[in-house]
C-alpha cells in the first residue's frame, strides 16, 4: 500500500472515531419509521446524515419528513431554558424559581376557584410514558376533570365509531400485512401518498397482485392517482355515499347472509332504510354518478377479501361519527373482517396518536382504555394510583370545549404540552382570545410556537433524539424509541416536568419515578385486563425485538397481529350495525349565495401539522414557504382570480390571505387550504365552532365560503 493511501485510510478512520450514530425513530407521522441520525464533527463543523433502519413496518423507508426532522431539533431557536414573560417580554429564569412560580399559581387558582379551575392540554407526539403520567397528574396532582388532547381533533371519531360497532378501537384490525392480501381497496378521505408516504408501497403490492383500489376524495392526489377508480364527492357527503354503497349491494345480493347472521346485529334496519333510498338521490346529494357508486359496490362485494381505510377527510367531519360507522356497515355486510386480507384501519395520525388516546389523555379515559365513568375501571386504577376511588375527578369535556369554560371563566390556569391550539383548533380568533383571558398558562414545548407565545411560563422540553420512550404506531404495535443525544441547555424530558411539578404540590409519593421505564412498569399495571392491555409488554422484550402489537396480557404472548378471528370485543361478541340517515339533524355547514363554495382543509408532504415543527427545517420549508388555496380555474375565472395571485377567502366566522393555486384535480365546488400556516394564513381562522354531538369532533373539512382577489393589502 502506498504512503498516500494509508495517510488516506488513517485519515478516514479518524473521521469515523468522530462519528457518534443516534438511533431514534421519526417524530411525526403514525407510522414511526426507525433511522439513525449521524452526526460527524469535521473540525468544529457538525454535519448530518440520516438512514432509514430496517423494520418489520416501514422496512427502512423514510419520507422528506423523516430525512430531514433533525434540521428542527438542532434549530438555533431550539428552546434551552424555562422563559417568564415579564412586562410582555419572555426573560430567562432558573428551573427553580419556574416551578416556585407554578406552585404558587396553581395554588392560589385552586384555593380560590375551585379543583377544576386547573386545566390540561396534551398532544400525540408525547411518548405513552408522558401522556400516561400526564393524565395521572390531572387526576391525582390537581384533582381536576379537565384533560383532554389535541387527539381529539384527530381519531375521534373513528375511535368512538369502533368502540360502539365493534366493542374495542385500535387504529387498524388487522396487521399491516394484510394489506397486499386484498383483492379490493376502498380509501375514503385519506392521503397515504402525502401523510404517510411509506406505508404506500403496500398498497402498491397489492396492486401488484391485482388489487382493484377505490379512492374517495373530493380532490385528485398522490393517493387518489394509485386508484383504479376515484370517487369524488361534494365535501361532507360521504356517510350518504356509503348508504349508496350499501343500497347497490343489497340489490346485487352481494352480501355475506352467513356473517351477517351470525356475527352482527341490526341489518334488519340498514335495510329497511335502504328500502327508502335510490341510488338516483344519493347521487344528487353527493355528485358521485350512480353507476361509480355501483361499481364500487360490484367490486367491493364480488372480491374475496378486501379492506377500508378511513382517514380524517371523512372524520373530520360535524358527523363523522355517523359516516365511520356507515363504512363500517359496508365492511360488516360483506363479512370483510378477521380473516386474512380483510378488515379496518382509521388511519392515525400522529407518531403516539394511538397510544395517548389509550392511556388517559382524554376526558372520559382512564388507562388501559378504561372509561372513568365505570365504576369498576375507577376502582382498579384508584389502588394502582394508591387513592380513594372517590378522589379520582369525573369525565371533563372536549378539547374545544375546554376553551368554552375559560370563556365562561370556570377554567383560570391551564398546562399546555404538545400542542399549539390557537392554529390547530377550529374558530381559532376565539380560542385566542380565550387563551389570553386565562389568568396563568404554561407551555411545555421546544420552540416559542405561536401558542406559548400568550404564556406566562415556557417549560423547555427536550425532542426526539435526547427523549427515550415507548410510542404506539398506527397498527397498534407498542414500540422503543431510543434516545441517546445529550440535552441542549437545561431542557427536560416531558415526564419530568411532570414529575417536579408533582413533587412541588407535595404529590412526590405518587410521582417518585427516576426513568421512563419505570413510568412503564407502573403503565402496564395499570393497562392490565383493560381492553388495551400492555402488561405483557416491557423494556427487554420491545429491546430485543421488533414492536409488539396490543392486547398482550402476559410477558408469554406474542400480542396480537389480527384482531376479531372468532368473535368482536362486544358482551355478546357480535358487532353492532346501525341505519345512518341521508338527512341528519346534524348541523353541517352549507353553501348559499353569499358563502357559495366549499372549504375543505388538509396536508402537504413537506409540512406536519401547525407547522412549528416543520416550518423550522429549511429544506423542508423551501419546498412549501407559504399557505396556498388549490382553485379549479372554471371556478377561479368566475371569482376573478388569476393564477398564483394573493385572494382573500371569507367565511362567517374570519377571514385569511393565501396566494391561488389553480389546478383541475379539484371539484369545481370546492377549494382546499392546507393548515400549516398560522396568523392571517391560518385556515382555521374560518372553520366554525360546531362538533359531531358523539365525539365532539369539529368539522374541519367543510366551511361555506367565498373567494376575492385581493386589491390591495
Ligand atoms: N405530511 C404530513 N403528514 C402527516 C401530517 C401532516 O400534517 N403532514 N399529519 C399527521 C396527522 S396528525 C394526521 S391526522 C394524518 C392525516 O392524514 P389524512 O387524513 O390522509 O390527511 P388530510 O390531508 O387531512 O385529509 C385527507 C384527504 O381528505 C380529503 N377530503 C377533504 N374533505 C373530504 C370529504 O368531505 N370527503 C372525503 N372523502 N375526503 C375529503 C382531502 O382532500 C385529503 O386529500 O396525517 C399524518 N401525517
Ligand atoms: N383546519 C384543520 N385543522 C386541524 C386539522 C385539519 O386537518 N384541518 N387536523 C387536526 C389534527 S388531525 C391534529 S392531530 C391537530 C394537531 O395540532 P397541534 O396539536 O397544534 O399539533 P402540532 O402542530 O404538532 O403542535 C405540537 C406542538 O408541540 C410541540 N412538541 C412536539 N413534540 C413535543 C414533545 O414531545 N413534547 C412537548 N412538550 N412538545 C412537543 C411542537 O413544537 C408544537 O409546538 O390539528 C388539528 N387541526
Ligand atoms: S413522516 Fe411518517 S412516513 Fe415520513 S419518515 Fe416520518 S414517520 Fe416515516
Ligand atoms: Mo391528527
Amino acid at each position: 500500500m502506498t504512503e498516500l493511501l494509508l495517510k488516506y485510510f488513517r485519515a478516514k478512520q479518524q473521521e469515523g472515531q468522530t462519528e457518534k450514530v443516534y438511533d431514534t425513530q421519526c417524530p411525526f407521522c403514525s407510522m414511526q419509521c426507525k433511522k439513525q441520525v449521524i452526526e460527524q464533527s469535521i473540525v468544529t463543523r457538525k454535519q448530518y446524515r440520516v438512514l432509514g433502519k430496517a423494520n418489520p413496518t416501514s422496512h427502512g423507508r423514510l419520507c422528506i419528513k423523516g430525512l430531514n426532522a433533525h434540521q428542527h431539533a438542532l434549530h438555533p431557536e431550539r428552546l434551552k431554558y424555562p422563559l417568564q414573560k415579564v412586562d410582555g417580554k419572555f426573560e430567562q429564569v432558573s428551573w427553580d424559581k419556574a416551578m416556585g412560580i407554578i406552585k404558587e399559581k396553581f395554588q392560589v387558582i385552586q384555593s380560590e376557584h375551585g379543583l377544576n379551575a386547573l386545566s390540561v392540554y396534551g398532544g400525540g407526539s408525547l411518548t405513552n410514558e408522558a401522556a400516561y403520567l400526564l393524565g395521572k397528574f390531572a387526576r391525582v396532582a390537581l384533582r381536576t376533570k379537565y384533560i383532554d388532547y389535541n387527539g381529539r381533533f384527530c381519531m375521534s371519531s373513528a375511535a368512538s365509531a369502533a368502540i360502539h360497532a365493534f366493542g374495542l378501537d385500535r387504529g387498524m384490525t388487522n396487521g399491516l400485512n394484510d394489506i397486499p392480501l386484498a383483492e379490493c381497496i376502498i380509501l375514503a378521505g385519506t392521503n397515504i401518498a402525502e401523510c404517510q408516504p411509506t406505508l404506500l408501497p403496500y398498497f402498491e403490492k397489492a396492486k401488484e397482485n391485482g388489487a382493484f383500489i377505490i379512492a374517495i376524495d373530493p380532490r385528485e392526489t398522490a393517493t387518489t392517482k394509485m386508484a383504479d377508480l376515484h370517487l369524488k364527492p361534494k365535501p361532507g357527503s360521504d356517510a350518504a355515499l356509503a348508504n349508496g354503497i350499501l343500497k347497490a349491494l343489497v340489490e346485487e345480493k352481494e352480501i355475506d347472509l352467513p356473517f351477517i347472521e351470525g356475527r352482527t346485529k341490526g341489518f334488519e334496519e340498514i335495510k329497511a332504510y335502504l328500502g327508502t333510498l335510490t341510488l338516483e338521490e344519493v347521487e344528487e346529494l353527493t355528485g358521485v354518478p350512480a353507476n361509480q357508486i355501483r361499481k364500487t359496490a360490484i367490486m367491493f362485494g364480488k372480491a374475496a377479501t378486501g379492506m377500508i381505510f378511513t382517514a380524517r377527510g371523512v372524520e373530520q367531519q360535524t358527523d363523522g361519527y355517523h359516516t365511520v360507522r356507515n363504512f363500517l356497515n359496508i365492511l360488516l355486510i360483506t363479512g370483510k373482517i378477521g380473516m386474512p386480507g380483510c378488515g379496518y384501519g382509521a388511519i392515525t395520525g400522529q407518531g403516539n396518536g394511538q397510544g395517548g388516546r389509550e392511556h388517559g389523555l382524554k376526558a372520559d379515559q382512564l388507562p388501559g382504555y378504561r372509561s372513568i365513568e365505570n365504576p369498576d375501571h375507577r376502582h382498579y386504577i384508584a389502588r394502582v394510583w394508591n387513592i380513594r376511588e372517590s378522589e379520582l375527578p369525573g369525565k371533563g369535556v372536549s378539547a374545544y370545549e375546554m376553551m368554552n369554560k375559560i370563556e365562561d371563566g370556570e377554567i383560570k390556569g391551564m398546562l399546555l404540552m404538545g400542542s399549539n391550539p390557537i392554529v390547530s383548533n377550529p374558530n381559532a380568533d376565539f380560542v385566542k382570545k380565550a387563551l389570553e383571558k386565562l389568568d396563568f398558562l404554561v407551555a411545555a414545548d421546544m420552540f416559542i410556537s405561536e401558542t406559548a407565545m400568550l404564556a406566562d411560563l415556557i417549560l423547555p422540553v427536550t425532542s426526539y433524539l435526547e427523549n427515550e420512550g415507548t410510542m404506539t404506531n398506527l397498527e397498534g404495535r407498542v414500540l422503543l424509541r431510543p434516545a441517546s443525544k445529550p440535552c441542549p441547555g437545561e431542557v427536560k424530558h416531558d415526564w419530568q416536568i411532570i414529575c417536579e411539578i408533582s413533587r412541588m404540590l407535595g404529590k412526590e409519593d405518587y410521582f417518585s419515578f427516576s426513568g421512563p421505564e419505570e413510568i412503564f412498569n407502573e403503565l402496564r399495571e395499570a393497562s392490565r385486563g383493560g381492553t388495551a392491555d400492555y402488561y405483557g409488554i416491557n423494556y427487554d422484550r420491545l429491546k430485543k425485538g421488533e414492536g409488539i402489537l396490543w392486547p398482550c396480557p402476559d410477558p408469554d404472548h406474542k400480542g396480537t397481529e389480527r384482531l376479531f378471528e372468532n368473535s368482536f370485543a362486544h358482551e355478546d361478541g357480535k358487532a353492532v350495525m346501525i341505519p345512518v340517515s341521508n338527512t341528519s339533524e346534524i348541523a353541517k355547514e352549507a353553501t348559499d349565495g353569499e358563502y357559495p363554495l366549499f372549504l375543505t382543509t388538509g396536508r402537504v408532504i413537506s409540512h406536519y401539522l401547525t407547522g412549528v415543527q416543520t416550518r423550522k427545517s429549511p429544506s423542508l420549508a423551501a419546498r412549501n414557504f407559504e399557505s396556498f388555496a388549490e382553485i379549479h380555474p372554471e371556478t377561479a375565472k368566475k371569482f376573478g382570480i388569476q393564477n398564483k395571485s394573493l385572494i382573500k377567502i371569507k367565511s362567517k366566522k374570519g377571514s385569511i390571505i393565501v396566494r391561488s393555486q389553480w389546478t383541475e384535480d379539484i371539484r369545481q365546488d370546492t377549494i382546499f387550504v392546507p393548515f400549516h400556516w398560522a396568523e392571517n394564513q391560518n385556515v382555521n381562522l374560518l372553520v366554525s365552532d360546531q362538533l359531531d354531538p358523539v365525539c365532539r369532533m369539529p368539522g374541519f373539512k367543510v366551511t361555506a365560503v367565498n373567494v376575492s382577489h385581493l386589491e390591495k393589502l
